[in-house]
C-alpha cells in the first residue's frame, strides 16, 4: 500500500519519474529506426523501484491510465526534440488496452505534443490479446489506420500464437531476448530466431531481436535474417540529456 501511495504521488507531481530510451537499430545500416521508452522511478522512501514491480501495482490499483498518460506524453514530447526523426516506442500494458481508452489518449497526446502519428509506435504483449480479443483488435486496427505503428513485444514466450501475427495489424515482431541469448550456443534457438524472421519476411512484418548483448549475438541474428536489433551491445537504456544530472545525483 505504501508503494501504491508513493506511486500515486509521483504520478501527480512527476517528481523522480523518468523515461529512459534505448535505440532500436537496423542490422544492415546501423541506423536508429526507433527508441524504446522505458520508465524509471526513484522513490524517496523506497529508492529505485523497477517497472517490473511498479507497473503491476499500477495495473491493480487503477493508476495504469495515469501512468500510460504520463509515459506517452513524456515520450512524444522527448521524440519531438530528436533530430534524426526516429520513432518512439511506448510499452502499453494489457490492463490499459482492456480499458478501451487508448485511442483517445493517443490522439490527444499526439495533438498536444505535435508529434506525427507515424513517429509513434506502441508495443503490446500477447497477454493483451487474450481477453476480449475483438475489442482490442478493433482498437488496434483503428490506431493503425491513424498511422501509429504497432509492435508485438516479447514474441515467443507466454501466450505466443502464430495466428496473432496475421490476425492483428502488427508492423513489427520483437523476438524475446531468451531466444537471442542462447542462439550462439544452441542451434535450436538459432533455428527459432530464423523461423520467426522468415515468417516476418513473408508477411511483410519487421523482425527485431531483443537482448542482443554481444558481437556474437549480433552476427547470429543478422545471419538468421532479423532486420533490426536492440540490446546492450549497441546501447543501454539511458536518460535524455536534460535528466542526466538529476539521475546521476540519485544513483
Ligand atoms: O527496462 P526494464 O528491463 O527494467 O523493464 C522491465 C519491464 O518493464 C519490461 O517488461 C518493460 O516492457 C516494462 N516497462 C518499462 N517501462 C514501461 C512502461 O512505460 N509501460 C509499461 N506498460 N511497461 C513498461
Ligand atoms: O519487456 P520488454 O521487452 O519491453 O523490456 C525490455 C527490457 O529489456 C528492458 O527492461 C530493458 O532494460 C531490457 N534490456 C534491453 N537490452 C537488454 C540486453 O541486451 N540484455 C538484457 N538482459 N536486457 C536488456
Ligand atoms: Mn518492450
Ligand atoms: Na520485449
Amino acid at each position: 500500500l505504501r508503494l501504491e501511495d508513493e506511486l500515486r504521488k509521483a504520478l501527480i507531481t512527476g517528481e523522480n519519474l523518468f523515461v529512459f530510451y534505448q535505440p532500436i537499430v537496423n542490422t544492415r545500416t546501423d541506423s536508429i529506426t526507433a527508441r524504446e521508452a522505458l520508465m524509471r522511478w526513484y522513490s524517496r522512501e523506497l529508492g529505485w523501484v523497477s517497472p517490473t514491480v511498479f507497473i503491476p501495482v499500477a495495473e491493480q490499483s487503477g493508476l495504469i491510465e495515469r501512468l500510460s498518460q504520463f509515459v506517452l506524453h513524456r515520450a512524444c514530447r522527448d521524440a519531438m526534440r530528436w533530430p534524426d526523426g526516429a520513432r518512439v516506442a511506448v510499452n502499453i500494458s494489457a490492463a490499459q488496452l482492456g480499458l478501451g481508452t487508448l485511442g483517445d489518449m493517443i490522439a490527444t497526446t499526439l495533438e498536444s505534443s505535435g508529434l506525427p502519428a507515424t513517429r509513434l509506435e506502441i508495443e503490446v504483449t500477447e497477454a493483451a490479446l487474450v481477453d476480449d480479443e475483438s475489442r482490442v483488435m478493433e482498437e488496434l486496427y483503428q490506431l493503425r489506420a491513424t498511422g501509429v505503428h504497432i509492435a508485438l513485444d516479447d514474441f515467443g514466450t507466454g501466450y505466443s500464437s502464430l495466428s496473432h501475427i496475421h490476425r492483428f495489424p502488427f508492423d513489427k515482431i520483437k523476438i524475446d531476448g531468451s531466444f537471442v541469448r542462447d542462439s550462439t550456443t544452441r542451434p535450436d534457438y538459432a533455428a527459432m530466431v530464423r523461423t520467426i524472421a522468415d515468417i516476418g519476411h513473408r508477411l511483410g512484418v519487421t523482425t527485431v531481436a531483443e537482448g542482443v548483448e554481444t558481437q556474437a549475438h549480433l552476427e547470429t541474428i543478422r545471419a538468421e535474417g532479423c532486420q533490426e536489433m536492440q540490446g546492450y551491445v549497441y546501447a543501454r537504456p539511458a536518460p535524455e540529456p536534460h535528466d542526466r544530472d538529476t539521475v546521476d545525483r540519485l544513483n
